[in-house]
């Protein structure tokens, strides 16, 4: 691979830092990535955002994203849920590919536009959905697509945090319907929902229930408090095309949960169970074993594992970026194609959208 691809980066908070760092990783651990430099970043305060720069390894910033995508051949739009829309739509007009995290949009109709503005470039589009690059997480796949797990009848995800359990927490963006479309629903849901269609299928019909336990909140620093517009939790249960059943459950409000992203899927031939606390690990559980047994997941021969240490020496959740960046810009760069592309983002949105039909009419509904 010989091209060199550069990359402008909407956003430097907690997801700009992380595809910072699986950026400057990429030559030392997959030589055969192609070249990258990291070249603009884009915030609206400069100051803030030159700090950042220097510190990430940007050559420059902009502070309007119109004057940036243009001029990069890759744009990653790591912004808040309602900036994913308009800048992912112009840099696929302008053929520019594009990596959006997730959800994909506020809305349905939005995540639906996107697709359209995907589907009418010869540009990649890639929804940010980091999970499936976690090595433990493939090798789950491997299992289940070789069918030594036989047919899957059962699904369970959850996806457990802590950080609004104390009712005064402040009040930020991702507590704004207008700003984040949903909340846990959207924000860890859509993480459940995308390791859902990757690892068991797409889901025909769903019954949600959303809860917003603390309605006002006060922004950091004081001033008056804020109407919370989103849920703090959900719980659905959902039935799979392939005819398996599903749960799914995602808080901000499981004490002492800091990200606890976890599946458990059973099938005729075996179960397997996964917990990102323990990223390194599948736990794997045959019809004649008496409990799960601990597979550790670092060998040469495990996805990704040739990439980096002997084996037992640990991964972690900044790895799942390596990986994805790695992936998507080796598309980018050979005109091959990504998963997961805007078409699951919109698909996991469908499901989020589904969930709160579903809640706001308390009955069954079709995806
Ligand atoms: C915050 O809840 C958050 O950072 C999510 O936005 C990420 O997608 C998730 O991976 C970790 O938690």
């Amino acid at each position: 691979m010989t091209e060199s691809l550069s990359v402008g980066v909407l956003g430097y908070g907690f997801m700009g830092e992380a595809h910072a760092n699986a950026l400057a990783r990429l030559p030392m651990f997959f030589p055969d990535a192609p070249e990258v430099s990291r070249d603009v970043l884009i915030g609206r305060d400069e100051d803030a955002a030159r700090e950042a720069a220097e510190r990430l390894g940007f050559n420059r910033v902009a502070t309007d994203w119109r004057d940036a995508i243009d001029d990069v051949d890759a744009f990653y739009n790591l912004g808040p849920n309602h900036v994913h829309v308009e800048p992912s739509i112009a840099a696929l007009d302008a053929g520019v590919h594009v990596l959006c995290e997730k959800p994909l949009a506020p809305t349905l109709d939005d995540a639906e536009r996107m697709v359209d503005a995907a589907e009418s470039s010869d540009a990649i589009a890639g929804t940010a959905f980091n999970y499936r690059f976690v090595p433990a997480v493939r090798y789950a796949k491997r299992l289940l697509d070789s069918g030594e797990l036989g047919e899957v009848r059962h699904a369970r995800f959850r996806y457990l945090q802590d950080w609004l359990t104390d009712a005064d927490a402040p009040w930020t963006w991702r507590m704004d319907a207008d700003s984040a479309g949903s909340g846990a629903l959207g924000d860890l849901g859509a993480h459940s929902f995308d390791l859902a269609r990757f690892l068991v299928g797409d889901v025909d019909a769903i019954s949600g229930h959303r809860e917003t336990f603390v309605e006002e909140r006060t922004p950091e620093g004081g001033g008056d408090p804020r109407p919370v517009t989103v849920d703090d939790a959900f719980s659905a249960q959902a039935e799979f095309a392939c005819g398996a059943m599903g749960t799914f459950e995602a808080t901000r409000c499981a004490p002492a949960r800091k990200n606890g992203n976890t599946f458990e899927i059973d099938g005729t031939g075996g179960a397997v169970r996964f917990d990102l606390e323990r990223p390194n690990e599948l736990d794997v559980n045959w019809p004649d074993s008496r409990g799960f047994e601990t597979v550790l997941v670092t060998d040469d021969d495990d996805p990704y594992g040739e990439h980096w240490w002997p084996p037992g020496h640990v991964l972690g959740w900044e790895h799942t970026f390596v990986h994805e960046n790695y992936e998507f810009l080796s598309a980018a760069a050979d005109g091959g194609a990504f998963e997961p592309g805007f078409g699951d983002g919109l698909a996991a949105q469908r499901l989020l959208d589904a969930v709160a039909r579903s809640d706001d009419r308390r009955e069954w509904v079709s995806v």
